[in-house]
């Protein structure tokens, strides 16, 4: 496909990067080394302002704002066949703890950069394009990610994290609940594709989030697929007791009992080729105090890999290898995520390298480590996703860095790849 030169020029690095530090300003915070990054939970006041703040910006250009009973919210470009399934195009607004200023909200503003230059530059389309924004992608605060899409696509239904709590004890159930009644104010659409009828589409523009694209000096990823990701809750019981009287061959010790349970998955989980990724991250110990014997801990599992049979073999081998190591405490393994390797449509891998030619980028295919709300579009309809190069390759920290340049690359090639898949 030829660019369209006056869609391209209509792509505004600085109103982009403008909208951006905006966001960035809603949960920032200072990282270790003073970067500034961001800690905008989902569900959160701050991800309701910042929320706000995108309908304010898409209904200056038309858009039409709707959420679901997951809380995604779309912003509606309307087409000029209105019948017509319409193209997909966002990421997420919530972030991690310890987040950047562009790990998913940079995917929402790029989509709705890209629309708007659509309607500046005049360039209609026969499809409708919706710029999605969805709920709790990080699983930061409520554990998994991606309950916003995953409801979306049907892939869970959509009570299956109600009673989901936070670190304060927060039940999912009842701050979603709260969103949705502060945002009475939005229309409400049904959940999932609308009038069962599957999007044409879905695109996501998202930063790399590792070394690859700034090693090899490339301006854009066309990313062919993501890896698969399973999360795990291990729960040990033990009992609490005195630091300075019990002996230490009668304790039952919950710390002790987790050092050998990932000691022993650190075995299960050796690769020489370094492709598998295995992540002990999140530790909950009780009663946490120095002179008292831990009684309870809970830690977290996050198990990476590109290839089905190993994620099903490794996998289903962590509760066997945690009971098989553990001495003295009650265990309780809970799988909380699955996520199958997804490989992405040729129609839109195909339309992003078309778009990276026809403006002059240096593209390579490549896939994706970390895990996105693309990968539960896949079984709905194709789907792919857009990487800009990160700084060091570095995310979920506030390091993460792509320069206003970069991203305006990315939201160029996306506004051609939505101007294209919404004519098909
Ligand atoms: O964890 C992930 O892969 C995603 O960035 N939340
Ligand atoms: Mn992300
Ligand atoms: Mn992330
Ligand atoms: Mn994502």
């Amino acid at each position: 496909s030829t660019v369209a030169p006056n869609l391209v020029a209509a792509v505004s690095e600085q109103r982009q990067w403008n909208r951006l530090m905006a966001m960035a300003q809603l949960g920032a915070i200072t990282g270790a080394d003073g970067s500034p990054g961001v800690n905008r939970p989902c569900l959160s006041a701050l991800d309701r302002e910042a929320r706000r703040l995108l309908i304010g910006w898409g209904e200056a250009i038309g858009l039409k704002p709707s959420t679901d009973a997951l809380g995604n919210l779309f912003l509606r470009h309307e087409g000029t066949e209105p019948g017509l399934a319409p193209v997909l195009a966002g990421s997420h607004m919530d972030s991690q703890p310890a987040g950047g200023r562009f790990d998913g909200i940079w995917g929402v503003v790029a989509a709705l950069e890209a629309v708007q230059a659509l309607h500046e530059a005049k360039v209609a389309t026969r499809r409708p394009i919706e710029i999605v924004a969805w709920t709790n992608e990080e699983g930061g605060r409520f554990a998994p990610g991606c309950m916003g899409s995953m409801a979306y696509a049907g892939h869970r239904p959509p009570d299956t994290w109600d009673a989901v709590t936070d670190g304060e004890g927060i039940r999912f159930g009842d701050a979603l609940r709260e969103q949705l009644a502060l945002e009475a104010d939005i229309p409400r659409r049904s959940l999932g594709a609308v009038e069962g009828r599957a999007p044409h589409a879905y695109v996501e523009a998202h930063i790399e989030q590792g070394p690859i694209l700034e090693a090899e000096g490339l301006d854009i990823g066309i990313v062919t697929g993501i890896q698969g990701s399973r999360w795990f809750l291990v729960e040990l019981a033990g009992e609490s007791a005195h630091a300075g009287t019990a002996p230490v061959s009668t304790r039952r010790d919950a710390v002790q009992d987790m050092v050998r349970a990932i000691t022993a998955l650190n075995g299960l989980m050796a690769d020489p080729t370094d492709v598998l990724r295995f992540t002990v991250a999140r530790i909950e110990v009780a009663p946490n105090s120095s002179n008292s014997v831990a009684e309870t801990v809970r830690f977290t599992i996050d198990f990476r890999h590109p290839d089905a049979a190993v994620l099903t073999e490794r996998g289903d081998a962590i509760e066997a290898t945690i009971r098989g190591a553990v001495r003295n405490c009650g265990v309780q393994v809970t799988e909380r995520f699955h996520a199958l390797p997804v490989e992405f449509a040729p129609e839109v891998t195909g339309a992003v390298a078309r778009a990276a030619a026809a403006q002059g980028l240096a593209a390579r295919r490549m896939p994706s480590g970390a895990f996105h709300d693309a990968q539960f579009m896949v079984p709905l309809c194709p789907t792919g996703m857009i990487f800009v190069p990160s700084r060091r390759g570095i995310s979920h920290n506030p390091a993460e860095y792509s320069s206003p340049e970069q991203l305006a690359r990315g939201a160029r090639v996306l506004a051609q790849v939505l101007a294209e898949l919404a004519e098909g």
